[in-house]
């Protein structure tokens, strides 16, 4: 499976609620675009809001993540730089995604400096998507 990265974008950042935000206490992910158990056409875009985006800037190098068929990565490992393993470093929280036809899983979770994951790292839920 090949997933390329097509087009980074900067988002406007689209403040949520406060009961989101306040439901981690800090910031929390969440795939907006595609729907859980969506049927949609590589390439996929990928959208996540983050609620409480501001705190992150003051988490040094902080920045979001895409896991695509992959699972958590633990606590104070490093998150590999691979196809299944999106980093959008520059603040990006919409990624265009080249996904095989079939099934696919994608998860939102925001590390840290050297892309490690920190205790108790702040995910999105897990989503299932299919490729056509
Ligand atoms: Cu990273």
């Amino acid at each position: 499976m090949r997933i390329i990265l097509i087009v980074p974008m900067m988002l406007a950042l689209a403040m949520g609620t406060a009961n989101a935000h306040d439901m981690h206490g800090g910031i929390m992910p969440m795939i907006t675009a595609p729907l859980d158990g969506a049927t949609v056409s590589a390439p996929v875009t990928v959208s996540v809001e983050v609620m409480g985006m501001q705190d992150m800037g003051a988490q040094h190098h902080a920045h979001l993540h895409l896991l695509i068929d992959s699972p958590l990565p633990a606590a104070g490992t490093m998150i590999p730089m691979d196809d299944k393993h999106i980093h959008l470093m520059h603040g990006e929280q919409k990624a265009s995604i080249r996904l095989a036809p079939g099934k696919h899983t994608i998860q939102a979770i925001i590390g840290g400096d050297n892309h490690t994951v920190p205790e108790n790292a702040e995910h999105s839920e897990l989503i299932t998507v299919f490729v056509k």
